[in-house]
């Protein structure tokens, strides 16, 4: 009868979006993923709890919801991931090239480096560029020069022939399909905060898609497609093949869906499910978001199976799993398919 009743509500309420039986059923469960503690943090993948749980820690120290963004996501920069920070695997000429963005709610700042070699933090540097610049982005040597007259620690730029080619063989796919195994791709930290004032906040960091060819820049470090923050709505943030992400401004959308009324679990999987209609891959689109609203309610939707995602507050941390869009859940109307 309560589900009856939300369903009605919901069909009420987001007259403008028509909702699937998934992002009906997402609804039906947003109960349960909303809480009143503040700071409110949520992230991509597991390993995202220990990067919550350090921003959180930098909060309660005294730090700004800013500061906890940069050193959350910086944790996992310096974690060892294979997708995240300089233990990423190198693109196809052997070196690793990182993207990342941050964004703050009020006066709805913005930063973001792109393709960047040799640094150690590449979020630092993004922070910087949102703090010190007239800019929002920089990109490849610029951003190095620029994290290095910031003083931010680099290292040479060396080219690790041997472990792209030791990953290619592992993975036995040609870099130029930019697709490899799976696990061994998706490691996006994209981490949202709703602090104790109510702001919103996030950054967004990757080595991105391993074996990528040089100079491919992916959707982390791009405003709207791997991270939105909208202060007075959400934030959201995504991961997964980015090239799927930012031909759509998917985090912008799953903001704007939470703008017409969605809670961010529906908002997540009415972007999945809009973007598998358009797009001729059908679902077959390899992309997670996580999404958080300014009432303290989260969620996420991945395709395919989905993927897990972390929600720290100061009592709970923990991982949970998304909502998930197979294509049975889209069924005809999931595009013009490629038949491979
Ligand atoms: C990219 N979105 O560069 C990133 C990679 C990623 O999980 O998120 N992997 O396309």
């Amino acid at each position: 009868m309560k589900a009856i009743n939300r369903r009605r509500f919901l069909s009420r309420s987001t007259a403008s979006v028509a909702l699937s039986p998934v992002a009906l059923k997402a609804a039906d469960n947003q109960a349960a993923r909303r809480t009143t503690a503040r700071p409110l943090v949520v992230s991509t993948w597991p390993f995202g709890k220990a990067a919550n749980e350090k921003a959180l820690a930098v909060i309660a120290g005294g730090g700004s919801t800013l500061d906890g963004i940069e050193q959350g996501v910086g944790l996992t920069e310096s974690s060892g991931n294979r997708s995240v920070g300089l233990t990423g695997i190198p693109n196809a000429a052997g070196v690793v090239q990182q993207d990342a963005c941050l964004m703050w709610g009020p006066g709805h700042q913005a930063g973001s480096v792109c393709a960047i070699e040799g640094a150690v933090h590449p979020i630092s540097a993004a922070r910087r560029v949102m703090e010190q610049t007239k800019h929002v982005m920089l990109a490849g040597k610029g951003a190095r020069w620029f994290a290095e007259q910031q003083g931010l620690e680099t290292v040479p730029v060396e080219a690790h022939l041997a472990k792209y080619e030791a990953w290619l063989k592992d993975t036995q796919v040609p870099a130029a399909q930019g697709d490899g195994k799976e696990e061994e791709n998706h490691d996006t930290i994209a981490l949202l905060v709703l602090d104790k004032e109510g702001n919103l906040g996030g950054g967004c960091s990757t080595s991105g898609w391993g074996g990528k060819l040089p100079g491919r820049v992916g959707d982390s470090p791009i405003l709207g497609g791997g991270l939105y923050v909208d202060n007075e709505v959400g934030a959201a943030g995504a991961t997964g093949l980015g090239e799927n992400v930012m031909r759509y401004c998917g985090s912008f959308m799953v903001v704007e869906y939470m703008r017409q009324g969605l809670d961010p679990e529906a908002a997540c999987v009415a972007t999945i499910e809009r973007i598998a209609k358009t797009d001729p891959r059908g679902l077959d689109l390899k992309i997670n978001f996580v999404a958080l609203d300014k009432q303290g309610r989260y969620g996420a939707a991945g395709s395919g199976n989905g993927f897990s995602y972390s929600v720290t507050t100061q009592s709970v941390s923990g991982v949970l799993k998304s909502a998930s869009l197979s294509d049975l859940n889209v069924g005809p109307i999931g595009g013009n398919r490629f038949e491979d």
